[in-house]
């Protein structure tokens, strides 16, 4: 027999390939050299080190799925979505600057851009040179993408843009903005349009105060009759269908991520309980603490093969969007209860910077809330399975 492994109870590891181990210990060299030492002063410090996407461009974890000619690694969305997890064991928010630039910003170039926009921008944004963001949400079009304000009209030789979108990852660091607008020359459909910073009238100013995700910046973009020429439309994409085939990538990864902060966060239940002793014994010892832990093994176990099945079916191009709404709403929303366990776990300690649990908590707030949020899920699994939509 193989025996129980109580880090991997179903022994995830065994159902992977070779070149998905190595993409994997890849990213875990990396984000343990590079991600776990810079973590606590970007988050205290509210602070997003911008050539974190160089290093992570050099390491190859940008554009994982993108072709080898484009600058990407050519490699499956198993790949993709361990490489998320690995990334956010260590924070929520360098995990999301990973999963914007890309499944929000090179997917949607490679997917629906012409092939000068895929030459000009894929490998300088896998290289990290450049930073992409995707601007869906507006400040009165959150979950429901399709109210969104944001127009553009058709000019000579190509389209002016307004508007204003909020809460976009990466947009103040941004040289690569994907902007989803309502176009008065496609029948008011959402296109896809590309930014590119310094362009006139538009601006992405810092949105501060966030006690959530502070790792990763975040900011707002202001269009202010932004005007670009034809060859900044995605050509290949109409409808809100565009932006989605995007959010089902990201959403993907997201569910792998989300496993990654909650296996941190037992880990460090586990090791703090069995280090840690009241009543003349280890807490780890109890058995309410225990059955805390088994409830956190569960539940990422059983995450994980879920996560693990929907990429083997995306990588068979066998994927549907609902498939992958189990697995966001239900990753997200086991790793934020497992957070707040574990946080719980620790006592005093865990309010504190240094044990993590707490800011993982934090961050998992957002990652439950971004993407769809846990009950948009919710109701997109209800629809699915009474074809009554419960939205409006
Ligand atoms: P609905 O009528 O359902 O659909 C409109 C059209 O879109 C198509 N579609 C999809 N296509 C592909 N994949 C999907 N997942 C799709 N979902 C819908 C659909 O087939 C239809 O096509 P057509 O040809 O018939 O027009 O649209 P609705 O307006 O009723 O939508 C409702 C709802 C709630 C499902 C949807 O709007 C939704 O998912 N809302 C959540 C919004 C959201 O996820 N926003 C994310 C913003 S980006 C972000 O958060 C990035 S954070 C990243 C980071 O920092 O890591
Ligand atoms: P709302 O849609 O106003 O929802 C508020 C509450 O109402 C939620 O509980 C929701 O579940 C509930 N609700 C909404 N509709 C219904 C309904 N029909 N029935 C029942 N309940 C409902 N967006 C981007 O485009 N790009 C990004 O890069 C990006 N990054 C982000 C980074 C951060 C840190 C954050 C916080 C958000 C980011 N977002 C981004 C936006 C994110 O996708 C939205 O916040 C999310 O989709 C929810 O929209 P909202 O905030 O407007 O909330």
């Amino acid at each position: 027999s193989a025996g129980f492994q109580w880090q991997d109870p179903f022994l995830l590891d065994d159902q992977l390939t070779e070149d998905e181990r190595m993409i994997r210990d890849t990213a875990a060299a990396f984000a343990a050299d590079k991600l776990a030492p810079r973590v606590e002063e970007a988050y205290l410090e509210e602070k997003s080190d911008p050539s974190i996407f160089r290093e992570m461009g050099e390491a190859g974890l940008l554009g994982v799925t993108v072709p080898e000619e484009y600058g990407g690694a050519g490699a499956g969305y198993v790949a993709y979505g361990l490489v998320a997890r690995e990334v956010e064991r260590i924070d929520s928010g360098y995990r999301s600057m990973m999963s914007v630039q890309s499944s929000l910003v090179m997917y949607p170039i490679h997917a629906y851009g012409s092939e000068e926009q895929r030459r000009k921008y894929l490998p300088k944004l896998a290289a990290g040179e450049w930073i992409g963001c995707f601007g869906l949400t507006e400040p009165d079009a959150g979950s429901d993408p399709g109210g969104m304000k944001t127009r553009a009209e058709k000019i000579a030789g190509g389209y002016r843009l307004s508007g204003s979108k909020m809460w976009i990852s990466n947009a103040p660091i941004a040289d690569v903005f994907v902007i989803w607008a309502k176009s008065a020359a496609h029948d008011n459909q959402i296109r896809g349009f590309i930014l590119e910073k310094g362009m006139k009238g538009l601006s992405a100013p810092k949105i501060g105060g966030k006690l959530s995700l502070r790792a990763s910046i975040t900011g707002e973009v202001v269009m202010e009759n932004v005007e670009v020429g034809e060859d900044a439309l995605l050509p290949n994409a109409s409808g809100l269908k565009g932006p989605f085939g995007c959010l089902n990538r990201a959403r993907f990864g997201i569910s792998w991520g989300a496993m990654g902060a909650a296996e941190d966060c037992w880990h460090r239940a586990r090791q703090y309980g069995l280090d840690r002793k009241q009543f003349g014994k280890p807490l780890a010892g109890m058995q309410l603490f225990q059955k805390k832990l088994a409830d956190m093994q569960t539940e990422i176990a059983l995450g994980l093969q879920g996560s693990l099945r929907i990429g083997r079916l995306m990588d068979e191009g066998r994927m549907a969007p609902e498939m992958i709404s189990i697995v966001k709403r239900n990753n997200c929303g086991k790793a934020l209860d497992i957070a707040r366990q574990a946080r719980d776990m620790h006592g005093g300690n865990g309010i504190q910077i240094g044990y993590h649990v707490m800011r993982h908590a934090q961050n998992l707030e957002t990652v439950n809330t971004y993407e769809g949020t846990h009950d948009v899920h919710a109701l997109i699994l209800g629809r699915a399975q009474t074809g009554l939509q419960a939205f409006f």
